[in-house]
């Protein structure tokens, strides 16, 4: 009697847990991949009967997140930020100060291919590694440094006689300096592999055979991980800070005018722009600079998002630099190229007025050192209102073809305007040495 009751009662026990195995797994199967979790923004909006009657007037009615004396939290999807601009609400983006908010729920998607099309350091590996295998006469992998956390940070080099270093003018493409900014990976490394796929095309084969093609899609590894893994908003690298803080912000971190002011970069560990503690004391900005002082770079696009904006310099200043004009023309027209692809309009000029400040970023360092023209180019979207950080997955490519252009002009113009003599002005040489001996001390 009583083994029967007991096998009754595990009978129903068994089928109460499957029943709720069976709820919670429908429920995970039943989220689209590109989950309205992962494209959220958390704003804030001040705490007045006014702003409370027009949320409360919405069809559906956000749920808020928490509430302060004086002000209310949201999570808001894109279309909600539209819809609470235009119903005049006048909202503060706050994502940025709720890191633990993600990491489970980014955990979550990960098990469902949480960066769905977009490359993990893994899939990238792989890939450079296999265009390199299946174009050995034009395309060589190689290591340039490791990160913090021990991973490579790969670049492609793409030319005819691959394996010599040639005379020929030197073009540096990178990526993701920031790791939420996934949609710069992406273009850095299309642009590779359209490259060598593409060698049989006159023009490709004519480009790849006069310059040396350098590609680094992913300068910054562990942040990458740790933003599909965790929290997809991380910025930084991985540091681990004196005051218990990670991160110091790469694009800070270049040795020109490094920390010139404590605007365009932080000396505070856990700001988002924290420099770090001395100029390249991190190992992935030394991988770039080291690469940068081998081979005679005549161009560089450091790939970011998002604003859709071609930038030069001066980042640090916003006195115009000497070359001024040419740096203009050469961004007109880029920009110009990319409107006639999709229709996207980049904007263009100097980044410390078309932006903001910044000092010890990448194209500031390669100018101030060597002279040459570089551009940051922040992909789309335009704003946060159209996807911020989150370009959709069926962006990649379009987004690709317009850089595909504006990157292909500005090789082109770098190969008709090298003089293999001297890429480099004596004063630049001096500067590289003594920055190179500096280094060398710490
Ligand atoms: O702040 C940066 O490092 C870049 N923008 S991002 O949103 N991708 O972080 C801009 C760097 C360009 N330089 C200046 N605006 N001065
Ligand atoms: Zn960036």
């Amino acid at each position: 009697m009583k083994d029967r009751a007991e096998r009754k009662a595990k009978f129903y026990l068994a089928l109460i847990f499957s029943s709720l195995f069976l709820l919670v797994a429908s429920f995970l199967w039943s989220l689209p991949s590109d989950s309205i979790w992962a494209r959220v923004e958390i704003i804030s909006l001040e705490k007045t009967p006014a702003n409370l009657a027009i949320l409360a007037s919405f069809s559906e009615p956000p749920d808020f997140l928490l509430e302060t004396s004086d002000r209310i939290y949201l999570v808001a999807r894109p279309q909600e930020l539209t819809s609470f601009q235009s119903a005049g609400l006048f909202y503060r983006l706050e994502t940025s100060l709720f890191p633990p908010a993600r990491p489970r729920l980014s955990e979550l998607f990960l098990a469902s291919g949480g960066n769905g099309a977009y490359h993990s350091y893994q899939e990238l590996t792989h890939e450079m590694k296999s265009l390199a295998e299946k174009f050995p006469f034009i395309c060589r992998l190689e290591e340039i440094g490791r990160s913090l956390e021990g991973r490579s940070i790969l670049a492609l080099k793409i030319s005819d006689r691959v394996e010599l270093d040639e005379a020929e003018p030197a073009f540096l493409f990178l990526g993701c300096h920031h790791a939420r900014e996934w949609i710069s990976v992406e273009v850095p490394f299309y642009l590779g592999r359209y490259l060598v796929e593409n060698y049989n095309q006159p023009l490709i084969h004519q480009l790849v055979n006069e310059a040396q093609i350098w590609i680094v899609p992913l300068v910054n590894p562990d942040g990458l991980e740790y933003s599909i893994k965790f929290y997809r908003y991380w910025r930084k690298n991985r540091r681990l800070n004196s005051d218990g803080s990670f991160g110091v912000d790469l694009n800070r971190n270049y040795g020109f005018k490094w920390g010139v002011d404590n605007r365009g970069s932080s000396p505070n560990p856990s700001s988002e722009t924290y420099r770090g503690p001395a100029p390249f004391s991190e190992p992935e900005t030394r991988a770039v600079r080291d690469l940068f002082l081998k081979y005679p770079f005549q161009a560089l696009i450091s790939y970011h998002s998002y604003s859709q904006i071609i930038l030069f310099p001066w980042g640090y200043t916003t006195a115009p630099p000497d070359k001024y004009q040419l740096l203009f023309t050469l961004a007109g027209k880029m920009s110009e190229l990319m409107l006639s692809v999709n229709g996207r309009r980049y904007a263009y000029g100097q980044a410390s007025t078309m932006l903001y400040l910044t000092n010890g970023d990448t194209t500031d360092w390669a100018y101030g050192l060597a002279g040459i023209p570089a551009f940051t180019i922040e992909l789309p979207p335009v704003d946060i209102l159209q996807g911020g950080f989150f370009n959709a997955e069926s962006d990649i490519q379009t987004v690709f073809e317009e850089n595909l252009k504006a990157a292909l002009d500005l090789i082109q113009w770098g190969i008709s305007n090298y003089h293999s003599s001297a890429p480099l002005t004596r004063n630049n040489k001096e500067s590289i040495i003594s920055l190179i001996s500096r280094n060398k001390k710490r």
